[in-house]
């Protein structure tokens, strides 16, 4: 891969693109580098600080994407072939350099030019802000397929939306969380490319009108429309050292003219350039809801503005191959939807088929069925998406119409299956009647598609049975499992540099492609070389955290503890509640005397900003970390500390210096989770609940190797009704003094009150979180995690084995599995390849 490059090509694209890519030694990059930072950003001083640099390094790298990114989009241009469309509102890609330089292979080149410059790439690769364009698990899932579909040639394209703030930066105060803004296009985001030339337009408001067209055909139209422009930004996705090259293309809204040139002429010059604000409020921002908080206008904007813009793209593409014909349109594009939050796809592609392009409805309906698969990620019910008719009516009167059609065939199926079953029809309606009638979103999902999946195979059979049990019995041949993976290149490979090298120097580096390959591993988990080059990693790793965690708190951490982690969003089902129970439960019995294993509580995690009961458990935790680290007693023994701003780039640290993995949801709530994953590839050990994928992930590593406690789905079911959470704690002395301690106002002694909301939900018989039932089984598996710390070889060979048993949770496996049940695409094929 370092052909000169041919001189005597001529400049123009034609010919460019054929040119033999560019050299990829530290020289030419080296040159590049210059270039860019000398003669395109105008700098002529190299200052260790300035953002530059990064801006310098990613063009250079660039360049060396963009050859291969040409490359593959004409390879599938060429071949025509079967696509996918990943429809998602979230795609949270963290940093991007040290993945390209990775996928690239050209890292070490890289570091080699910069040092020639006295410069550090570590430096410059930090100084690199994330793309938050998500809200946790949903959005970097999203991040995690795209690179494992890269990486395995298979032709996906992801559509988002190019957010202008993305996920908000978290501030501790006095305790409290503060939200604040995250501007990271700021300094400008050099990955992405503008495509004005693929502008869409996306139509609101107005009304729909029915006309007879010239061939006395009743068609329907969509008039009077405030219309808005549709601008796609593409980012570059490269796959594993491989020259395929994907996109990620993100819309970014704006008025479809500079200013109205009519309310211009007539003297209103400030309300035609707020026309172009209102345009652009479009793409603002993330909405931070972990969950639920439906129903805002913008959102319901949000989603319709991607579905169209991403649908028209497509179409547009099929019409310049294809034209007008779209026998073939099912059999080669696929849409996956991420969640419901596109869900609005199924009725704007019926909208563009029979109003724009003049197909039948039954001939877009099969074509719409056939392209629509559809990924839920939640067994909340109160988190399944609805909105109010009378705001579709308002918003999109066309696109509405369409889902009342859509529904009254539905109910048609229905009362053919179930005569008479009105019951049935009422429950399965894409409407929920009431006094504000709500459109279904879910169901409009499940109607639409030909596949629907859960995350993993606890929560695929939980909605087979529980959610959309009735839609399961009416099309079981739609329902399947996908268990949710991570991408080892991102989750092991670049973000934990010293295991990565040591596995590779044992077995070889085929585990970055075949994660499967670790299992090898397993026959040195009780060889004592191996497992002290393990501990010195892992130390190393640990001494890396602590030495952040200070930076970032003031804090001085102790890298010999018992590193016990926790990050995630805080939601009252994942219970950081029942973690800081026991936290307080160490910090009792080590005043009590006790003697412990010396622990570092990490807990990390942002709130939505409206969920005043996360928002408590924040600043809980936080006063209780006050109150134990400044105990002179607690020295050396516990110490509790809040990570704040947890995102993308600080799992990157923490994964790799975790020794207990915290995943301790109340069973039946976490559909699969992600970070357990993450978690137990570089080698911590997982204390949780039979919840989402844990029931894989202790199946794969063994029991004997994962510290389990909690009622069962089966029991949190039977126990409700007759949970009564005071006789609970009245009758275990341990836990009746840990409440008592919270409810005496020991972590809060001048804010009297503050904490009555949570102490109260612990004791609430309806608690829907069971806090306090797990309370005891918990503070159980916390004690035999400890003993098994104590045992350096024996927690040496279950760190091991753990990371030993991660294989199946790549998102390669992943991947492969949506591609052979759902997608069937053929992997890309380029050139000379
Ligand atoms: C809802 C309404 C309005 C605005 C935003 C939202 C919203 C936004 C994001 C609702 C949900 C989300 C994200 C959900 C999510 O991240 N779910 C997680 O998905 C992971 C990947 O499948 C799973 O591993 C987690 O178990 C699941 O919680």
């Amino acid at each position: 891969m370092s052909a000169k490059p041919d001189k005597s090509a001529k400049a123009g694209s034609i010919e460019l693109l054929q040119a033999p890519n560019l050299p990829m030694d530290a020289d030419a990059i080296l040159q590049d580098f210059t270039h860019y930072f000398g003669r395109m950003l105008g700098r002529r001083t190299i200052d260790v600080k300035s953002p530059f640099l990064y801006q310098a390094v990613v063009y250079a790298a660039r360049d060396r994407l963009m050859e291969r990114w040409s490359q593959t989009r004409k390879a599938a241009q060429r071949d025509d072939t079967r696509r996918t469309a990943y429809l998602s509102l979230e795609f949270l890609m963290g940093r991007l350099l040290r993945n390209a330089l990775l996928n690239l292979g050209i890292e070490d080149e890289t570091a080699d030019a910069l040092n020639r410059l006295g410069l550090d790439l570590e430096d410059v690769i930090d100084s690199e802000r994330d793309a938050g364009l998500g809200n946790g698990g949903l959005g970097r899932l999203a991040a995690c397929f795209l690179d494992s579909c890269a990486t395995l040639s298979l032709p996906v394209i992801g559509y988002g939306i190019r957010y202008q703030y993305g996920m908000f930066h978290q501030r501790i105060e006095n305790g409290y969380q503060i939200e604040e803004p995250d501007s990271w296009l700021r300094e400008g985001f050099p990955w992405e490319i503008e495509r004005i030339e693929y502008a869409q337009t996306v139509r609101f408001g107005g009304r729909s009108i029915v006309y007879e067209d010239g061939n006395g055909v009743t068609r329907h139209a969509w008039a009077d429309t405030e219309d808005v422009l549709a601008v796609p930004y593409d980012i570059p996705i490269p796959g594993y050292r491989n020259n395929v090259v994907n996109t990620l293309r993100l819309w970014s809204a704006s008025a479809p003219h500079a200013f109205d040139l009519g309310e211009f002429n007539a003297g209103s010059y400030a309300d035609a350039v707020a026309t172009q604000n209102e345009a652009q409020n479009i793409t603002m921002v993330l909405y931070p809801n972990a969950d639920s908080e439906n129903g805002q206008e913008l959102r319901l904007r949000q989603q319709y503005f991607l579905a169209s813009a991403s649908l028209q793209d497509l179409l547009s593409g099929w019409i310049t191959r294809h034209g007008e014909n779209f026998e073939d349109f099912a059999a080669k594009t696929c849409f996956q939807l991420n969640d419901t939050h596109p869900a609005i796809a199924v009725a704007e592609l019926m909208r563009l088929l029979i109003d724009v392009h003049e197909l039948g409805w039954d001939e877009a309906w099969a074509i719409t069925q056939k392209s629509m698969a559809y990924t839920n990620h939640t067994l909340l019910p109160e988190a399944l998406e609805t909105w109010p008719v009378s705001m579709f009516r308002r918003l999109l009167p066309r696109v509405l119409d369409i889902i009342y059609e859509i529904n009254a065939r539905f109910i048609v199926e229905i009362s053919q299956q179930w005569p008479g079953d009105n019951d049935r029809i009422a429950r399965m309606s894409l409407i929920r009647e009431g006094s504000e009638p709500m459109i279904r979103m879910a169901y409009l999902a499940i109607v639409g598609s030909f596949s629907v999946n859960g995350v993993a195979e606890l929560h695929s059979r939980l909605l087979r049975e529980g959610l959309f049990r009735d839609f399961a019995e009416m099309w079981p041949e739609r329902f399947n499992n996908k268990t949710n993976g991570v991408t080892q290149r991102r989750w092991l490979a670049a973000c934990n540099k010293p295991l990565a090298e040591l596995i590779t120097d044992k077995i070889g580096d085929g585990w970055t492609t075949e994660l499967t390959e670790l299992g090898r591993l397993a026959e040195f988990a009780d060889d004592p070389d191996f497992q002290r080059a393990w501990r010195k990693v892992r130390q190393t790793n640990k001494t890396r955290l602590a030495r952040d965690l200070q930076d970032r708190t003031g804090l001085v951490v102790n890298p010999a503890t018992l590193f016990d982690v926790q990050v995630k969003r805080i939601h009252e089902y994942k219970r950081q509640l029942l973690n800081l129970l026991h936290a307080v439960y160490l910090y009792q019995r080590i005043r009590g005397g006790h003697e412990t294993v010396p622990r570092t509580i990490i807990i990390g995690g942002k709130a939505a900003p409206g969920y005043v009961m996360a928002k408590k458990i924040i600043k809980c935790i936080n006063n209780v970390s006050q109150v134990i680290n400044s105990d002179p007693a607690m020295e050396g023994r516990l110490q509790l500390i809040f990570y704040p701003d947890y995102n993308v780039s600080a799992m990157e640290l923490i994964c790799p210096a975790a020794d207990l993995s915290e995943q301790i949801s109340t069973a039946g709530k976490e559909a699969s989770g992600t970070g357990n994953m993450k978690f137990m590839m570089n080698g911590a050990v997982t204390i949780g609940t039979l919840d989402g994928a844990n029931v894989e992930i202790r199946e794969a590593v063994g029991e004997e190797n994962f510290f389990l406690f909690g009622l069962t789905v089966e029991e949190i079911a039977e126990l409700r009704g007759r949970y009564s959470p005071s006789a609970i704690i009245d009758a275990d002395d341990g836990f009746g003094r840990v409440i008592a301690m919270l409810e005496s106002g020991h972590f809060n002694r001048f804010e009297p009150g503050v904490f009555d909301s949570i102490l109260q939900s612990i004791r609430e018989p309806s608690d829907p979180w069971m806090t306090a039932a797990d309370f005891r089984s918990f503070v159980d598996a916390q004690e035999r995690a400890a003993d098994a710390y104590r045992d350096r070889a024996g927690w040496t060979r279950m760190s091991i084995l753990n990371s030993a048993s991660s294989g199946r949770f790549s998102t390669d496996r992943t991947m492969r599995d949506y591609n052979e049940d759902i997608w069937n695409l053929d992997p890309i094929l380029l050139d000379g390849t």
